[in-house]
């Protein structure tokens, strides 16, 4: 039933129809999610995803070792009752198979793929003042009309390929993590590199190296990790956590970051602060803790001091595991604990123990060039090649949409408005760009929570906010440049001190990709707090907004 497409049409421009009353960009989480709940309220909608299959970052992030840092019981849409029930998570902390597995059954189970178009990339979308449409065009030629879009296109999901001299001359096999390929790959008895030690590198170097002959990890920027909990779920686990669904529900979405479970390995600890601890008992706390020992300590989220104490530790706890003395210390950031995601991995450390694993310090020798050999560095060693694995991350937030040709009012250009500031109102809506809507955009907590309950969160908000419309005979929507400006300070008035540290090239700043303007995208004052201003903006009427 396409309501807003009968108005948009008639009281606007009866000679040009439109195709759907939103048009959906992507098919992870967040669009299979907004099809779902727009299909309820009885708004006609189709989703364009450039994959050959749905999951989003759950489809094209299929490295080895690629795995959720969320529990499983928390991590999957939570307004399904029957749905929950009938899934069986394996493990604690699913693999990317697992979770792609379980968005295929969420979209068997609701019907969704009929909505979606698979191998299709939104190419263009130009707003149309006159009519208050966009124009969506799509890489199979086709040109859609729609009074809304919603762009579902995730927050990591834009590759960097890095400026690396020489990166296709490879002679090898190239691959990206974020692209791995679908069949897999057979690392046995290969000579492979890693190029990069995030999060995909940090989780995917001791799975290759128990396959490759030799494995260099080239490190740029050592990582903050910590041994990942994950386990097979026991005997009657599952039936007890099933049986528990609604109450896990009522506290993630209490807690300030959609899970509250995350960091189970933490709970129940003191956390004193370190600055107050004697050296000898922050020590105690390596012997039992290991690694972990680091991040248990009241003071290091706002103290440098506190922080670079916290980093010693760290770098104690390394040296106890890894063997080398240079790659033990190696090893360890040079920028303060918090100001990236900590990484939660199997194995890594005791990984740089096996002979044929060596780390490359690129602070010390820097890639000069990708030869069809394999990789030369700056002390003139050519390290020979079979394989190079590029973990090499994402141009967050806004990389997704700012490389679609988006035009709002007047022809102006979301990625050079985003280029100069990267700003959305509530994370959810950008002055200039009537009637589009950006699910877990910059300006929103998004990727410092679950991602799952957030998307859950905007998609339904923006519904609501549409079926307002819909009452009040509204077409158009846009978020005040005021408003915007006024959110953006806030947000960046949240960060602390650490999180925005001048060492800290996190991709929370955008200061992984060149030349992209340094400035934290995400809310960091809690999904709960956030969520709280949400209502209150839709009670008030939303103000902040233009409607008409
Ligand atoms: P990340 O976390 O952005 O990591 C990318 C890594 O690649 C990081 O170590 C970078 O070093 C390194 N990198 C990037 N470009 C280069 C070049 N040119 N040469 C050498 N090394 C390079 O991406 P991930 O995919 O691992 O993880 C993204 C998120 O997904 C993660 O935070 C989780 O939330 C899920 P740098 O730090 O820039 O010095």
């Amino acid at each position: 039933m396409a309501v807003l497409e009968e108005e948009a049409a008639g009281a606007q421009d009866g000679s040009t129809p439109i195709d759907f009353d939103v048009v959906v960009v992507g098919a992870g989480f967040a669009g299979l999610y907004a099809i779902h709940v727009l299909r309820q309220h009885g708004f006609r909608v189709r989703a364009y995803e450039k994959g050959d299959g749905i999951g989003g970052t759950w489809f094209w992030n299929r490295y080895p070792g690629a795995r959720v840092d969320i529990q499983s019981c928390e991590y999957m849409f939570t307004k399904f009752a029957d749905l929950e029930q009938e899934w069986d998570w394996t493990e604690l902390m699913p693999a990317q198979e697992e979770i792609e597995r379980y968005l295929n059954f969420v979209a068997d189970r609701l019907d969704l793929r009929r909505d979606v178009q698979l191998e299709t990339t939104v190419t263009a979308m130009t707003f149309d003042e006159a009519t208050s449409t966009w124009t969506t065009e799509l890489s199979t030629g086709e040109t859609v009309r729609s009074p809304f879009v919603i762009a579902a296109t995730g927050c990591l999901s834009a590759p960097i390929e890095p400026a690396i001299e020489g990166l296709h001359d490879f002679a090898g096999d190239t691959m990206f993590t974020n692209r791995f390929p679908k069949e897999g790959y057979d690392f046995t008895g290969k000579r492979v590199a890693v190029v990069g030690t995030g999060s995909s590198g940090v989780q995917s170097i001791p799975v290759i190296a128990e396959q490759a002959s030799q494995l260099h990890v080239l490190q740029r920027s050592a990582a903050y990790t910590i041994p990942s909990p994950n386990r097979v779920l026991n005997e009657g686990e599952l039936e007890a956590l099933k049986a528990e669904y609604p109450e896990i529900r009522k506290a993630q979405w209490a807690s300030p970051i959609g899970s509250a479970r995350f960091g189970a390995v933490f709970q129940g600890m003191e956390l004193p602060n370190i600055l107050d601890t004697p050296l000898e008992e922050q020590l105690q706390r390596v012997d039992a803790l290991g690694v972990i020992a680091a991040f248990v300590w009241g003071d290091t989220r706002l103290d440098v001091e506190a922080n670079n104490a916290a980093r010693r530790l760290y770098a104690e706890a390394i040296k106890r595991i890894v063997h080398d003395p240079q790659t033990a210390e190696d090893l360890v950031p040079h920028y303060p604990l918090g100001c990236k995601r900590v990484i939660i991995d199997q194995g890594y450390f005791p990984t740089f123990n096996r002979d044929h694993v060596h780390l490359v310090n690129l602070r010390r020798t820097p890639i000069v060039r990708v030869v069809p050999e394999g990789i030369e560095l700056s002390d003139g060693t050519v390290l020979e090649l079979d394989a190079i694995v590029y973990a090499t991350g994402f141009d967050a937030m806004t990389g997704a949409l700012s490389r679609i040709d988006v035009r709002g009012r007047d022809g102006h250009r979301l990625g050079d408005e985003w280029a100069q500031s990267p700003k959305a109102y509530l994370g959810v809506a950008v002055a200039g760009f009537p009637n589009l809507f950006t699910v877990t955009g910059p300006g929103s907590p998004s990727v410092l929570t679950n991602m799952v309950t957030s998307i859950e969160h905007h998609v339904e908000w923006i519904t609501d906010l549409l079926e307002e419309m819909r009452s009040a005979g509204q077409h158009t929507i846009e978020a005040d440049a005021a408003a915007q400006d006024e959110w953006a300070d806030h947000v960046t008035g949240q960060a602390g001190p650490i999180q925005v540290h001048e060492s800290c090239n996190s991709w929370y700043l955008g200061a992984n990709v060149p030349g992209k303007t340094r400035a934290y995208m995400p809310y960091s004052a809690g999904l709960n707090v956030y969520m709280e201003r949400c209502a209150e903006i839709a009670a008030d009427g939303y103000p902040g907004f233009i409607r008409r």
